[in-house]
Parts: C-alpha cells; sequence; structure tokens
C-alpha cells in the first residue's frame, strides 16, 4: 500500500490490518507531527507575548527628490559655500555692535573682494554702506546686511530685460562658452523645461569637433523628445548651425537650441569660427540669433569676467547663465558680472538634474547670500 493512501485511509479510521512496521511507521509519522505542531505553537506564542527587537520592516516611502525641494529651498542649499564666504565671513566683523569707520567699512571690504565679488563691486557696495548709514553710530551685522542687499538687489535690477523672441518663426538661442562650463547640459535642461511647456523644439549640435558631443546632444533630444540637427564630426559648425536653422523654420519648431564647441576665448581660430556660425545663423532668420547666452562656471570666479568680455566682443552677447554654483565659495562673481556688464542673467544652475537650472531671480540671489 502507498504510504499517502495509506495515512489518508488511516485518518478516514478505516480498520486496517498493520504489522508491526507499519505501527512503527504511524507512531514516527504521529510524532513528526506532534512536534512540528508544539514548535509553531511556542513560537506563534513568544511572537505575540515579546516586543520584537528586530528591525521593523521599510514600509514604501514616498521618495524625495530634489524635484519635490522647493526651488528657494534648493538655491540656499546651492549657495551654502558662497553664503558662507561671503555673509558668514562679515557677521564674524560683527560682535554685538560696531561703530561704523573707515577701519570696518575696508574690512568689509576685504571680505566682500574675497568672496569674488571683484574690486569694483565691493567698492560700490562699501559706497553704498557709507552713504546710507550716518558714521560713527552703533551698528549691527542685521542693519549692514539689509544695506548689502539692497544694493545688491539694484545691481540686478538694472541687468533685467525681456527675453527677445520673435513674433513669428521659431527663437534661436546661440549657447557659447569654453570648455565643459555646462553648455550641452544646459541646453538640455532648458529644452526639457519648454518641452513641458508645450514648446517644440530643436536643438543643433553645432559643437562639431569630437563625436561624442554630438551624441551626448543625441542622447538628450531622445530623452527630451526633441530632434537633433547634426552633421559628420569634423563637419563645418557654421553649416550646421545654417541647417539647424532652416530645418527650424520648415518644422514649424518654436524654439531652436544652438550647441557650439567649448573654445578659450584667447584662442583665435576658433572664436573666429564663432563668428561666422553667428553670422550664418541670420542668414534665413536674419533676426536670429534672438538670444545668445554664454555660459559661465561659477568656480572659475572672476575670470569668469575676462570670458564676458572676449566672448561679447564677437558675439554680441544677450545674457548670461551661471552654473555650478552648487560646491563653490565663488558665487560672488555672478553679483560681479551683473554689475560689470549690466548683462542679464537669464538662467542660474545649482546642480546637474534638469530641474536645479532656473531662471534667475536678483532678489531669491540676493536673500539666498545672507541668513
Ligand atoms: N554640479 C554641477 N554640475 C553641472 C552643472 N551644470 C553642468 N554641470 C556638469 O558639468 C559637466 C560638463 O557639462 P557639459 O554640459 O558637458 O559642458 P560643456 O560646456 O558642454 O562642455 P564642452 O562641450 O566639452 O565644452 C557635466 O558633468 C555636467 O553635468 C551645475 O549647475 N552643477
Ligand atoms: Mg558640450
Amino acid at each position: 500500500m502507498e504510504t499517502t493512501s495509506f495515512i489518508t485511509e488511516l485518518l478516514l479510521n478505516k480498520n486496517l490490518p498493520l504489522d508491526s512496521d507499519q505501527n512503527v511507521a504511524i507512531m514516527v509519522i504521529a510524532w513528526v507531527i506532534v512536534s512540528f505542531a508544539g514548535l509553531w505553537a511556542y513560537l506563534a506564542l513568544k511572537t505575540s507575548a515579546t516586543p520584537s527587537t528586530s528591525k521593523p520592516e521599510r514600509q514604501p516611502t514616498s521618495k524625495v527628490t530634489t524635484e519635490d525641494i522647493p526651488w528657494s529651498i534648493r538655491l540656499r542649499q546651492g549657495l551654502e559655500k558662497t553664503r558662507s564666504n561671503l555673509s558668514g565671513s562679515l557677521a564674524k566683523l560683527f560682535q554685538g555692535t560696531q561703530q561704523l569707520d573707515e577701519g570696518l567699512l575696508e574690512k568689509i571690504h576685504e571680505t566682500l573682494y574675497k568672496a569674488d565679488v571683484g574690486t569694483r563691486t565691493a567698492d560700490r557696495l562699501v559706497k553704498h554702506l557709507g552713504k546710507s548709514l550716518a558714521a560713527n553710530t552703533e551698528l549691527s551685522w542685521q542693519d549692514i546686511q539689509e544695506k548689502l542687499k539692497e544694493e545688491i538687489n539694484s545691481i540686478f535690477a538694472a541687468t533685467v530685460s525681456p527675453i527677445n523672441s520673435p513674433s513669428s518663426g521659431p527663437q534661436v538661442i546661440l549657447i557659447v562658452g569654453v570648455n565643459g562650463v555646462g553648455k550641452t547640459t544646459t541646453i538640455a535642461k532648458i529644452a526639457s523645461q519648454f518641452t513641458n511647456e508645450n514648446k517644440k523644439v530643436l536643438l543643433c549640435a553645432a559643437d562639431t569637433y569630437r563625436a561624442a558631443a554630438i551624441d551626448q546632444l543625441k542622447v538628450w533630444g531622445e530623452r527630451i523628445g526633441a530632434e537633433v540637427i547634426a552633421h559628420q564630426p569634423g563637419s563645418d559648425p557654421a553649416s550646421v548651425a545654417y541647417d539647424g536653422v532652416k530645418a527650424a523654420i520648415a518644422r514649424n519648431a518654436d524654439v531652436l537650441l544652438i550647441d557650439t564647441a567649448g573654445r578659450l576665448h584667447n584662442k583665435k581660430e576658433l572664436m573666429a569660427e564663432l563668428e561666422k556660425i553667428n553670422r550664418v545663423i541670420g542668414k534665413d532668420l536674419p533676426e536670429a540669433p534672438h538670444e545668445s547666452w554664454l555660459v559661465i562656471d561659477a568656480t572659475t570666479g572672476q575670470n569668469a569676467i575676462v570670458q564676458i568680455q572676449a566672448f561679447d566682443e564677437l558675439v554680441k552677447l544677450s545674457g548670461l547663465v551661471v552654473t555650478k554654483l552648487d560646491g563653490t565659495a565663488k558665487g560672488g562673481v555672478v553679483i560681479a558680472a551683473a554689475d560689470r556688464f549690466n548683462m542679464p542673467i537669464r538662467y542660474i544652475g545649482v546642480g546637474e538634474k534638469a530641474t536645479d537650472l532656473r531662471p534667475f531671480d536678483g532678489s531669491d540671489y540676493a536673500n539666498s547670500l545672507f541668513d
């Protein structure tokens, strides 16, 4: 007899003719069943009686990403090092209250200079303090902060100008800058924001020096859902830019973003090539480029000033994009650039994600520099 059918029959209480071997088997099976039942009951009792010391099972939590953090907080986080370098150092000059005298103004100037605000802008800010606060009166750090914010705000306010966009046809934005400042990723971030606004965006790969640069833009285009106009590596960047404009007109695009190769502002040949790109873009669309933005890497500090000067001479710049403000203490350069060139800052970047690049707001920036 099969063991299973034998047990079934046993459970059904049938009269079975059992030999001694079968009796032993029954006893073993019964013993195993009773032991398991006992063990199970013991464990069940123990678990319910004593509080568990093991880690609670991880509950699914809603994942907080940087996208969920409000921009005002992201900006403050991104400017942490700059804030500590600028207002943190200035605050240390004040133990309680201080008399506003030449000595204090000099110390404030030095601290501003060290925070990459530059001599010219440090002069301006200190002058404002001297003019707007009564000499030889007791002043707190709070009083000084308010006056500095006021003047920084007025520097930024003077640069504000609307982004030029055509009444009809595509808006062409040319992106330029030295190597590795974040041009291509800035294009991707802006393109992603435009497509979210239901704009039809075309990207143009006018950085033809490296195959990887073209591929990088193509990958972004695919992710964002934007067509990329590209030629073979090594081809003339001006002719790609020309085709980009033609394609943008033909496809009825809202925006064409043109990526260019990183070039050192002191390399004449490369800068001349940029001039050609700029010229060719206007052939089929006389007002284009409608905007020409120089991307500057905040970590380069005052060197950005030289870059702005050099690029502006060749391609009339209509705005700046300042990237990599996160992780640098040199965010003071944004104030210096705005003051020196009266040039609007279009976007600022505080990280690598698409949402880490936002349109610039001078008053938010000024507030984020202070506690
Ligand atoms: N931390 C940080 N990294 C950034 C930011 N913007 C760009 N980057 C990073 O900077 C690096 C260079 O960016 P790209 O966009 O390739 O720079 P590029 O100017 O196009 O470089 P070239 O084409 O080689 O001249 C990438 O790793 C970006 O993710 C930013 O705001 N913060
Ligand atoms: Mg690039």
